[in-house]
């Protein structure tokens, strides 16, 4: 078993109940356990500016699965939530993204999965939740996730109610 820490993000539609109810199915997903899921956090946008704050949170996941099995599981449970990848979406706003941030230790480097997250280190979006459900795991290279927020603005991110 590996733990797998997953980022949520949403920016259209009713981003805290879609990024809530997409917490219930990752915790569904077959041979996963949920071990953690973060608060929510209204986040400005990165990259893409010009578009609506998003929804942010990360989850930690006890799985058995190899890491494109459970990628191709988001993938689909982002379909399942309405996503419609575009040409050239970008850093575009979107109903549900789900991102495997960190699969235990490993490195991973195929055509469709990189792993850590290629952007993980520079994103205070991404690192402020994965802080909550696992503060001392270990982005390869780039070290704990505490130091790698420790080192970033978090100016503008807050947790939201409920
Ligand atoms: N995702 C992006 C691009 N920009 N900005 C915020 N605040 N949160 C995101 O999840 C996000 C983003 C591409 O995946
Ligand atoms: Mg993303
Ligand atoms: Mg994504």
């Amino acid at each position: 078993m590996v733990v797998a820490c997953i980022g949520l993000g949403a920016n259209l539609g009713d981003a805290p109940a879609t990024v809530r109810a997409a917490m219930q199915a990752l915790a569904r997903l077959p041979d996963c356990r949920l071990l953690a899921a973060s608060r929510l956090y209204r986040t400005p946008a990165w990259g893409n500016e010009d578009q609506p704050d998003f929804i942010n949170a990360a989850v930690a996941l006890e799985t058995g699965l190899p890491a494109p099995t459970l990628l191709e599981h988001l993938l689909r449970t982002e379909q399942d939530f309405g996503r419609v990848r575009l040409p050239d979406e970008r850093w575009g706003p979107r109903t549900l993204d789900l991102d495997l941030l960190l699969y235990g230790e490993q490195v991973i480097d195929l055509p469709q999965l990189k792993v850590p997250h290629l952007h993980l280190h520079e994103r205070a979006f991404a690192l402020l939740p994965l802080a909550e459900v696992a503060p001392e795991a270990v982005i390869p290279g780039r070290g704990t996730v505490r130091g790698a927020l420790a080192a970033m603005k978090t100016c503008g991110i807050e947790p939201i109610g409920g």
